[in-house]
């Protein structure tokens, strides 16, 4: 049974169930849901997203939203295959969660509120906020200085190998590179910098971005 992802592969969230799934080699269709005409607030996508956002997903007769419950449900459940993206022992697994929770609360909203401030609004034909941006990229400095600081000691944030901990993160910061124009966040930073390279460099990643370029 082919997983149905609920989202276009050009949208933050749902690139983070999609780049997990190519990392654990599991097929995937992507449906499509039309943001800009406001799709994800029709019945359709109501009864798999109560919310009214993507992604979301169908495996056979399972149905699951929120993107982060997806990839931990993944991660777990194609534990055998491809990489480990959880951690083995309890503890381990404990600071995958810690800094995925970093990227949700510290991390993610400040990035969000950057992405819908300088390219949501102005494509619905809205003014953007340009102080509040200012303070998100202030406040978002503070926090990849923490990141700086972690990843002076340690090649990924929870650990030596890649997990959900930093997959989680390439949407975001592919966007504040990319369409943010703000790279410099991540290139004046030496130890970010060095894991950008590594985690945007995987090949799940770069076959992710290929399949989002095909779709604009
Ligand atoms: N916490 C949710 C957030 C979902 C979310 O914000 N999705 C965005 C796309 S990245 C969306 O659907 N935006 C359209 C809307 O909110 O109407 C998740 O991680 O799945």
């Amino acid at each position: 049974m082919v997983v149905k992802v609920f989202g276009p592969a050009t949208a933050a969230c749902p690139q983070r169930v999609m780049v997990c799934l190519l990392e654990k080699g599991v097929e995937f269709e992507v449906v499509d849901v039309d943001l800009e005409a406001g799709e994800q607030k029709q019945p359709h996508i109501l009864s798999r997203q109560p919310f009214g956002q993507v992604p979301a997903v169908e495996d056979g007769d399972f149905r699951l939203f929120e993107s982060r419950a997806i990839i931990r449900y993944y991660a777990a459940k194609y534990a055998d295959r491809g990489p480990n993206l959880l951690g083995s022992t309890l503890e381990e697994k404990a600071v995958v969660d810690q800094w995925l929770e970093v990227e949700a609360h510290n991390f993610n909203d400040l990035v969000y509120t950057i992405v819908l401030q300088l390219l949501v609004l102005p494509r619905m034909g809205e003014t953007s906020d340009l102080a509040l941006v200012s303070a998100c990229k202030e406040k978002l400095g503070k926090v990849l200085d923490v990141y700086e600081e972690r990843l002076s000691k340690s090649t990924y944030l929870a650990g030596a190998s890649f997990t959900l901990a930093d997959l989680s993160h390439l949407p975001g910061i592919w966007f504040l590179i990319n369409d943010a124009k703000m790279g410099h966040l991540v290139t004046k930073r030496k130890n970010v910098s060095t894991w950008w390279e590594a985690i945007s460099n995987r090949p799940a990643w770069k076959k992710l971005m290929k399949l989002a370029q095909s779709s604009y």
